[in-house]
């Protein structure tokens, strides 16, 4: 045994890279396996006397020692299997960024909604998507046989029973638990989904959203109406914004209104978003029935009060020139990131 063979394995492994962990353990097997050129020393050290054995001993466990801690290194620092040549892991490299996501436009609307209702002094209030007959048709002043209360119009979760649970088929059922919870003066606003048995087209969905307000004080007059539905609609569409109310119906208010706001696209010249009229149909409203204030407890001498309702995914679809329902609900990433920075229109 001579010292060189010793030197010129050290400095071998001292030169020795490594791409991948396949050159990795080859390398191993070169030095350390059962043939491998340090396990060759040993087994020549067995036969050597004992004067050199003194020698070369110490040396022998350095060289093994250094040869296993390389081969460590190596292994820590070559690519995986299957990524020969790539690049080596660097954990001081930044991340992948996260993609950052939206607002969906029907939110954006519900939250550019709630906040000019807090702002006159509203608060909001949500209740619950599964609800009785009582809360959702009862108290609103619907008669026995209203259309709305077949099965062809409204989703029942439990039929046959007196009160049968049912999917809401608006909001107002919030309106009506608000009205049994406090006394007025009460003025709420109530955003939500609801869902009604429709066929699913451009125009109509089975699932939509709405915001239903809901003002009760004593002396409460359509003039008080008329005047928040006109500070809402400049609020929302600009301050130069006209409304106009034509008479309407509804089971829970008398008397009854459906409001338009003038065309902001064409400013009353006539465009097809506004078919030509000028106006366009936004939200329907009206003073709150006697019955309906006299069925949640409040004294409907004493006290008198408005509703509205408008539906979140029609004010979009003005708002943005969307002209198909169905684009809110299929979750298309091309149709969502229109809105990550949504100009308005
Ligand atoms: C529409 C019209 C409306 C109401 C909703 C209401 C609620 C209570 C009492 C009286 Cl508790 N009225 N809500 C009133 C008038 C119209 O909605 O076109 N919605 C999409």
């Amino acid at each position: 045994m001579k010292r060189e063979d010793i030197d010129k394995i050290l400095a071998q492994i001292e030169e020795l890279k490594c791409k991948t962990q396949k050159e990795v353990e080859e390398a191993r097997v070169r030095f350390l396996g059962k043939k491998g050129e340090v396990t060759a020393l040993f087994d020549e050290f067995r036969g050597i006397d004992k004067a050199q054995k003194a020698e070369f001993g110490k040396a022998l466990n350095e060289l093994k020692q250094k040869v296993q801690a390389k081969i460590e290194d190596l292994k820590a620092g070559a690519a995986d299997e299957g990524a020969a040549g790539g690049p080596k892991l660097d954990l001081s490299m930044p991340g992948d960024p996260y993609e950052l996501g939206s607002r969906h436009p029907v939110s954006i609307v519900r939250q550019e909604i709630v906040d000019i209702f807090r702002k006159f002094g509203y608060d909001v209030a949500e209740g619950p998507e599964i609800e009785d007959d009582y809360h959702v048709f009862e108290a609103l002043n619907f008669p026995a046989n209203h259309p709305a209360r077949d099965m062809q119009d409204t989703f029942f979760v439990s039929a046959g029973h007196l009160n049968p649970l049912l999917l809401r088929t608006h909001t107002s059922s919030v309106q009506v638990r608000t009205m049994e919870r406090m006394a007025p003066p009460i003025r709420v606003i109530c955003p939500g989904r609801v869902f009604r048995n429709e066929a699913i087209s451009a125009r109509a969905h089975c699932i939509f959203h709405q915001v239903e307000g809901l003002y009760i004080d004593e002396g409460v007059t359509f003039a008080d109406l008329k005047q928040a539905i006109l500070l809402f609609a400049r609020e929302m569409f600009g301050p130069d914004t006209q409304i106009r109310m034509r008479p309407s119906y509804f089971p829970f208010t008398e008397p009854s209104a459906e409001v338009d706001v003038s065309c902001n696209i064409c400013h009353g010249k006539g465009c097809n978003i506004c078919k030509g009229t000028g106006w366009l149909e936004i939200l329907g409203c009206g003073m709150v029935d006697p019955n309906v204030l006299e069925a949640s407890g409040i004294d409907s001498t004493k006290y008198s009060g408005f509703a509205f309702g408008m539906g979140l995914e029609r004010i979009a679809m003005l708002k943005w020139r969307v002209n198909d329902l169905r684009h809110y609900f299929e979750n298309d990433m091309r149709f969502l990131q229109e809105f990550a920075s949504a100009p308005e229109i």
